[in-house]
């Protein structure tokens, strides 16, 4: 049983209930990148989605921006221990760019400018766990934090949440991207601390 420390009983007062097992809080936003930071004109950026079998959908920024666009606030959370609670972010959700993507794949790649890769199930995607989003805290989403648009999947380790994302493939099977190739968890549950293999 949780033993309060305070009067207080607000969520955000108890900070504790909101870091999974071995996290801590920081305040700062630490950037993390395997590589150098890619640099892509607006003009030339493209979001696909690879269903297979010859099917693809693919949308300039322009028709993202023409999307439906959500706030979302959220809790992130590192595999390198840091989280960082309440963040917000804008765009758009998934549920909307899979509406008419027919495939009965359920594993994902998730690609990104630059070359990074990271797996997440199809189900990890969908019912409004994940985004698109190209803005943090009111303002364009900065270039070192994967301006201009990086994938959003809070609920899992934060090395899922792919900077720079251009493109999406199913997959029959669940196949292992960068960092899970090197020794991280496939899923990466935060509450579960699946960090590594
Ligand atoms: N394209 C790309 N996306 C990436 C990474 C990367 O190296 N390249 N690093 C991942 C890791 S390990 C983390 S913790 C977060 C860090 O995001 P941040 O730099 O905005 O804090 O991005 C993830 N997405
Ligand atoms: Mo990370």
């Amino acid at each position: 049983m949780a033993i309060p420390t305070s009067g207080f009983t607000g969520r955000r007062q108890n900070r504790d209930a909101d870091l999974p097992p071995g996290q801590y809080l920081t305040d700062s936003f630490p950037v993390l990148s395997a590589g150098p930071t890619p640099h892509v004109l607006l003009a030339d950026w493209t979001f696909r989605i690879d269903a297979g079998a010859g099917e693809a959908h693919q949308w300039t920024w322009d028709q993202l921006q023409a999307l439906p666009q959500e706030d979302i606030t959220t809790d992130i959370h590192c595999v390198t221990h840091w989280s960082k609670l309440g963040t917000r972010w804008r765009g758009v959700s998934l549920d909307t760019l899979f509406e008419d993507v027919e495939s009965d794949a359920e594993y994902t790649m998730v690609h990104s400018y630059g070359g990074y890769t990271t797996n997440v199930p199809l189900d990890d995607l969908l019912d409004g766990k994940a985004w698109i989003v190209h803005e943090f805290d009111g303002e364009p989403l900065a270039p070192a934090h994967g301006g201009p648009a990086r994938l959003l999947v809070p609920h899992l380790y934060f090395w899922k949440s792919a900077k720079w994302v251009n493109g999406i493939r199913l997959m029959e099977q669940d196949l292992p991207g960068f960092w899970e190739t090197n020794g991280y968890n496939m899923y990466g549950d935060p509450w579960r601390e699946e960090r590594y293999w």
